[in-house]
């Protein structure tokens, strides 16, 4: 699975990972408007994490997004009206119909589960899932993504000790990126390489460079051939960095300037252009061109969301617990 990669399977690495920026951006735009309702939390700097390796999955195959993994939301088949009338708690299909906030939406049917807002309390849901999926005989994986924060829960643990014992098809990507909230990871986990974990539960963990999109594609396929395989569960720790604070409130003026210029020079598009350039697989003319019609579709995308109606106020006890 790891081994060619086609000239479009590398443009469509970039397509998804400028997409996802892009649409972040326009976000940005809708949030000073305020046009969005609730926070706004960007994945700048991560987007090769999330693009790299939901593109190793393939339909039927299931992913839990937390709030920096739209970018795999995107491969995934979700469209970005569907995100800005998510953010906008506009009514339309694909949303919550306002019921919920940012991308807590899910598609079981495109193989996108709603995230938990608690802390690592998707993972045994993923290991739900990958149990059933292994009960009722269908080959699928579950892939779980979290942040180095969630990975330090009980729920973390529970789920991945559940998965790794009963060899479920699970992968959990853990998204090392510096900080949980304003916390630096030293400050939560002693452990400096959050793939060592992975020992403790007797399965494989690999490092990856998270602004890597291929790197992070590979290393995606090789736990995917083993959870195919009936080989078990597997994590993954991308290093990467947020390059903005935890939200749109949050000024991450306690990220010191040293560290993000750092960060910034391994920016993974800014990267990427010059990967596909050097191997003759894009130039600046063609890169242009293709961020002018991501730009302009979101553009258009943007536009139905604003004009969506706001769901009926006598819907509001439709599809909610009380
Ligand atoms: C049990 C619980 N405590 C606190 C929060 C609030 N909260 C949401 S995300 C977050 C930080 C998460 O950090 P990390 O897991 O490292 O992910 P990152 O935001 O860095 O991607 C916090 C404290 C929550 N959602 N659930």
């Amino acid at each position: 699975m790891t081994e060619t990669l086609s000239k479009q399977q590398y443009l469509d690495f970039y397509y998804y990972m400028r997409m996802t920026r892009s649409l972040e951006e326009r976000l940005t735009i809708l949030f000073r408007q305020n046009k969005v309702i609730g926070g706004l939390y960007r994945s700048l700097g991560q987007e090769a994490t999330a693009v790299g390796s939901a593109f190793a999955l393939r339909d039927g195959d299931f992913i839990s997004p937390l709030i920096r993994d739209m970018g795999a939301m995107l491969v995934k088949g979700v469209k970005p009206q569907e995100l800005f009338k998510q953010y906008m708690a506009k009514d339309g299909e694909g949303t919550s119909h306002g019921r919920d906030l940012n991308i807590h939406i899910a598609d079981m049917k495109r193989g996108y589960v709603g995230p938990i807002s608690q802390l690592g309390d998707m993972v045994p849901v993923m290991a739900g899932i990958a149990l059933a999926g292994k009960m009722q005989g269908k080959n699928i994986v579950t892939m779980v993504y979290l942040g180095d924060g969630a990975s330090s829960t009980g729920a973390f643990h529970e789920g991945v000790n559940f998965a790794a014992v009963l060899k479920l098809p699970m992968i959990t990507i853990i998204e090392n990126n510096g900080y949980a909230f304003s916390t630096p990871t030293e400050n939560q986990c002693l452990v400096k390489d959050f793939a060592v974990k992975a020992k403790g539960y007797g399965i494989p963990g690999e490092i990856v460079d998270g602004n890597d999109v291929i790197a992070v594609y590979q290393a995606t396929c090789r736990a995917v051939d083993r959870a195919r395989a009936g080989e078990g569960a597997s994590i993954i720790e991308a290093k990467t960095f947020r390059m903005l604070g935890h939200a749109q409130h949050d000024n991450q003026s306690y990220v010191p300037k040293e560290v993000l210029d750092v960060w910034h020079e391994k920016d993974p598009i800014k990267n990427y252009q010059e990967f596909l350039k050097n191997n003759n697989l894009a130039d600046d003319a063609s890169l242009k061109e293709m961020d002018e019609k991501i730009l302009a579709y979101l553009e258009e995308e943007a536009d139905i969301a604003d004009r969506a109606p706001f769901p009926q106020p006598e819907s509001s006890l439709e599809g909610v617990y009380f």
